[in-house]
C-alpha cells in the first residue's frame, strides 16, 4: 500500500511508502488525502506524516510531468493538510526535496533528523515549485533567504534548516519514536494548527532594488535559464498579493513550466545522468570488486586533480612520480587547489587537510602493490604508457584494476603491454579532474565486466557521471569535439573571426567558445598533439593553418598574453588582436580560400550539426550505448548547456528530417566528405523513426 494510516494512542500516522524516493505520484496523493480525511474524522488529538524507506518524499513524480494531470493535485492535497482542524507534523529524513518540501511546509510543524537535507530543487528541472514553495517559504524564512533558497536549488542541511525556521525540531530519536514524542509534546502543551498562509512578509523586507540588483546577478550566473526569473516573479507575488492569489499565480507559472523546453531537456538530463551507470549486458553473476585505496601514476595537473577526486569522496590516494621534484611540484599544486578551495570558502581549513592526508606521495612503484585501482596519467604517449603498464604489471596484485587516462590512444594496445588485459580499462577524467563530473569509461577487447561494473559503481561513488564507451580515436567527447573545433577553425578561415564564433556560441549557452577554450588550454597543447599525427589524421589543412602560424609566431593562448585574442595582462580581459586577423587573411589566401560573411545562423548550424552527425556515428558503430550517454558527456564534459539536452536531445527536439537536410545541405554546398550525413541518420528518417525509437528496438533485439 502506498499511504496507510494508523492510530497510535492519540495520534494518527500517515505513512507513505513508495519506493525508491517516496515520489508524489498519482497514489501517493490520493492516499494522504484520503488519510487526511480519515484522520479528521476519528478521535485523534494530532496527526504524524512519515516515509518508510531511505527518504521523505523526494519530490513529485518526474515521470509524470507533461502527461495530463490526474486528480488531486499536489497543491489540493496540501490545502487539505493545511486546513486540518488537528496539527499536522511531519517527520522529514534523508532528502524532503521539492513537492516533499512543500507537503511538509503545508503541515503545522516540521521535525527532522539530524542526517535530513530540505531543498527546492525545481529549478535544476527548469521548473519552479509548484505546490506552494514560492509562497509559503519567504513567508517563514524572509525574502532574501527565500530567494537563494529556491533560485539555488541546492540541499540544505537539518542544523542549517533549524536556524533557518525551515523546521522546528531536530530529533535525537530514531525518526517515528522521536516525532510521535514531539507530537505528543505538541498536544500536551495545547499547540493548534499554524499555518503558514497565515503568516504576513514584513513589506520591507526585500526592496525593489535588491531584488533588481538580484536579478541582474540570475542573469549573469544563470545565464540563457528562464526559471530562476520566474522564481523571481513569484516572490515578488508573494509580497505584494494575498495567500490564495499567489498560490494560483505561482500554480499557472509552473504549468507552463512543465511544457517548456528547457525543463523538457533538464528532465532529460536528470534521467541521463542516471541511466549512464547502466551497462545491460554485464553479466550478472560478477560483483564489483572492492576498493579501498588507489593509485594515480603521474602527479601532473591532470594526475594531481585525479587525486583530489578521490580524496574528496574519503578514498585514500598513493600519487606516484618519477623523481622527488616532480612529486613534489605535484604535491604544492594539490596544495595550492586545496588553498583555493578554502580561499573561497567551499571548504573549511580542518576539512582540506582532511583530504590532503589521504593523498601520500612516492617515487617508488613497489608502493603500488597493494592497491586495488591505478590511474595512469602520464604523458600522452604510447611507448611511455606501455612502460608505466608492463611496470604496473609487475607490482600489482593480482586482480587490481589498472586503467589509464589517455584522451585518445588505442587501449587495446596499452593492455597488450601487461599480462591481465582484463582488468585494463580507461578511466578518462576532464580537467579539472577534481571539479568536472563526467568520468568516461573506456571497454577495451578484453575488459572484465567485473572491472565494468567497479568502474561504473566507483564513479557514482566519487560524484561523477560515468558513460561507457568503446575504443576509438577520442572516445565519445574527443572525437565529438574533433569536428565541432574543426568547424569553428574552417569559419575561422573561410570569413568568421574569433569574437563572432565564440559570441555565437556562448549566446546559444555553451560554457566557453572554442576559440576562448583554446586560449585557456593553450594553443600548443594541441599543436603538439598534431605533430604526433600522420597528414591523414590531421584532415584539411585548412582546419588547423591558422592555429599552427598562431603557435609558431609564440601567441599560445592566456599564458603568454595573446592567441586568438589579445589579453589584458592584469585583468586577462580579452580584445580581438588586428593581428590576427591578418593572419587569418593570410592563410586564407595561402589556401586559395576566398573569405566571405558568415551569418551566425550558420556558424551555430555547422558547429551543432558537426556533433550531431558525429554523434550519429558513434551510436552505429556501438562506441556510445545511448543517445542520452552522448548527451551527458557533452553536458557534462564539454560545457553544451544542460537545459538543451546535449546535442542528441537537440537533434530530436529539432526534428531528425530537419537536421538531415540541413547537414545534406552543408554537404551540397561544400561537397566536403565530412559533410555525408551518418547512414543511421539517414536510416532513422526514412523509416521516420526517432532516437527514442532506435533505442527500443535495439534494447528488444539484444532482449533486455
Ligand atoms: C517537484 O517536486 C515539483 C513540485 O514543486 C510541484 C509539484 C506539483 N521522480 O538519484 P537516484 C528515481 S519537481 C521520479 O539514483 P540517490 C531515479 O530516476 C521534483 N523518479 O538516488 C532513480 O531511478 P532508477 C523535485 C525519481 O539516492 C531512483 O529514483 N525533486 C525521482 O542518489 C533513485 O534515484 C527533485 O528534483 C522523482 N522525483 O538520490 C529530486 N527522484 O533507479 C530528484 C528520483 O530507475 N531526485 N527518482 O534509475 C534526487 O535528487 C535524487 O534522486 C535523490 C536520491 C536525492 C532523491
Amino acid at each position: 500500500m502506498l499511504v496507510s494510516y494508523h492510530r497510535v494512542d492519540e495520534l494518527g500516522v500517515i505513512t507513505i511508502n513508495n519506493p525508491p524516493v517516496n515520489a508524489l505520484s498519482h497514489g501517493v496523493r490520493q492516499g494522504v488525502q484520503q488519510a487526511i480525511t480519515a484522520a479528521q474524522a476519528d478521535d485523534s488529538k494530532a496527526i504524524v506524516i512519515l516515509c518508510e524507506g531511505r527518504t521523505f518524499i523526494a519530490g513529485a513524480d518526474i515521470t509524470e510531468f507533461g502527461k495530463p494531470m490526474q486528480a488531486p493535485s499536489l497543491p489540493e492535497v496540501n490545502a487539505a493538510l493545511e486546513a486540518s482542524a488537528k496539527p499536522v507534523i511531519a517527520a522529514l529524513h534523508g532528502t524532503a526535496l521539492g513537492g516533499g518540501l512543500e507537503l511538509a511546509l503545508s503541515c503545522h510543524y516540521r521535525c527532522a533528523t539530524a542526517s535530513a537535507k530540505v531543498g527546492l530543487p525545481e529549478v535544476t528541472l527548469g521548473l519552479i515549485p509548484g505546490a506552494g514553495g514560492t509562497q509559503r517559504v519567504p513567508r517563514l524564512i524572509g525574502v532574501p533567504a527565500a530567494l537563494d533558497m529556491i533560485t539555488g536549488g541546492h540541499r540544505i542541511g537539518a542544523e542549517q534548516a533549524l536556524a533557518l525556521g525551515l523546521i522546528d525540531r531536530l530529533l535525537d530519536d530514531t525518526l517515528e519514536a522521536g516525532a510521535l514524542a514531539y507530537a505528543r509534546e505538541l498536544v500536551a502543551a495545547g499547540a493548534g494548527p499554524r499555518r503558514i498562509r497565515d503568516m504576513s512578509i514584513a513589506a520591507d523586507s526585500c526592496d525593489p532594488d535588491t531584488i533588481a540588483a538580484y536579478r541582474d546577478r540570475l542573469h549573469k550566473r544563470r545565464r540563457g535559464q528562464e526559471a530562476p526569473q520566474i522564481i523571481v516573479d513569484c516572490v515578488e507575488v508573494a509580497m505584494t498579493t494575498p495567500f490564495d492569489e499567489g498560490l494560483a499565480y505561482e500554480r499557472a507559472r509552473f504549468v507552463e513550466r512543465t511544457q517548456s523546453e528547457q525543463s523538457a531537456a533538464l528532465r532529460h538530463m536528470f534521467f541521463a545522468e542516471r541511466q549512464a551507470p547502466k551497462v545491460p549486458g554485464l553479466d550478472q553473476a560478477v560483483a564489483p570488486r572492492n576498493i579501498e585505496r588507489v593509485a594515480v601514476v603521474g602527479a601532473g595537473t591532470m594526475g594531481g586533480g585525479i587525486a583530489m577526486a578521490f580524496a574528496n569522496a574519503g578514498i585514500p590516494v598513493t600519487l606516484l612520480e618519477r623523481d622527488q621534484e616532480g612529486l613534489d611540484a605535484g604535491l604544492a599544486l594539490i596544495d595550492k587547489n586545496y588553498g583555493i578551495t578554502v580561499s573561497k570558502g567551499k571548504l573549511t581549513p580542518d576539512e582540506a587537510s582532511e583530504r590532503q592526508a589521504l593523498i601520500a606521495g612516492t617515487t617508488d612503484y613497489q608502493a603500488l602493490a597493494k592497491v586495488e585501482l591505478v590511474i595512469e596519467a602520464v604523458f600522452e604517449n604510447m611507448d611511455v604508457k606501455k612502460q608505466v603498464f608492463a611496470r604496473l604489471d609487475e607490482v600489482c596484485k593480482p586482480g587490481a584494476i589498472l586503467a589509464t587516462n589517455t584522451s585518445y590512444l588505442d587501449i587495446n594496445e596499452i593492455a597488450a603491454a601487461t599480462t591481465r588485459p582484463e582488468d585494463v580499462v580507461g578511466l578518462h577524467f576532464f580537467s579539472p579532474a577534481n571539479v568536472m563530473r563526467l568520468l568516461e569509461v573506456v571497454r577495451a577487447a578484453h575488459t572484465a565486466d567485473a572491472v565494468i561494473a567497479t568502474a561504473m559503481a566507483l564513479g557514482r561513488r566519487i560524484g561523477k557521471v560515468p558513460v561507457l564507451a568503446g575504443v576509438c580515436f577520442g572516445f565519445i567527447g574527443n572525437r565529438m569535439l574533433r569536428q565541432y573545433v574543426r568547424e569553428a577553425q574552417l569559419c575561422l578561415i573561410e570569413g568568421a573571426e574569433p569574437a563572432q564564433i565564440d559570441g555565437v556560441l556562448t549566446r546559444f549557452g555553451m560554457a566557453m567558445g572554442p576559440l576562448a577554450v583554446g586560449d585557456l588550454s593553450g594553443l600548443d597543447i594541441s599543436y603538439k598533439a598534431r605533430q604526433a599525427l600522420t597528414r591523414e589524421q590531421k584532415g584539411d589543412p585548412r582546419s588547423y593553418a591558422i592555429a599552427d602560424a598562431l603557435v609558431e609566431m609564440g601567441r599560445l593562448g592566456q599564458k603568454t598574453g595573446a592567441g586568438y585574442y589579445r589579453y589584458d595582462p592584469q585583468t586577462r580581459a580579452r580584445t580581438a588582436d588586428p593581428e590576427v586577423l591578418a593572419v587569418i587573411e593570410a592563410q586564407a589566401e595561402k589556401h586559395g580560400v576566398t573569405r566571405r560573411e558568415l551569418s551566425d545562423e550558420e556558424i551555430l548550424d555547422r558547429h551543432l550539426m558537426a556533433l550531431i552527425n558525429e554523434g550519429f556515428r558513434i551510436l552505429e558503430e556501438g562506441i556510445a550505448q545511448r543517445p542520452s550517454d552522448i548527451d551527458a558527456v557533452y553536458v557534462h564534459g564539454y560545457g553544451f548547456p544542460a537545459y538543451r539536452g546535449g546535442p542528441m536531445f537537440y537533434a530530436g527536439r529539432r526534428g531528425l528530417r530537419a537536421v538531415r537536410e540541413r547537414i545534406e545541405g552543408l554537404h551540397a554546398s561544400t561537397g566536403e566528405a565530412h559533410w555525408q550525413p551518418a547512414p543511421l541518420l539517414v536510416e532513422l528518417v526514412e523509416a521516420d523513426q526517432t532516437l527514442d525509437d532506435w533505442l527500443a528496438s535495439r534494447t528488444r533485439a539484444a532482449g533486455q
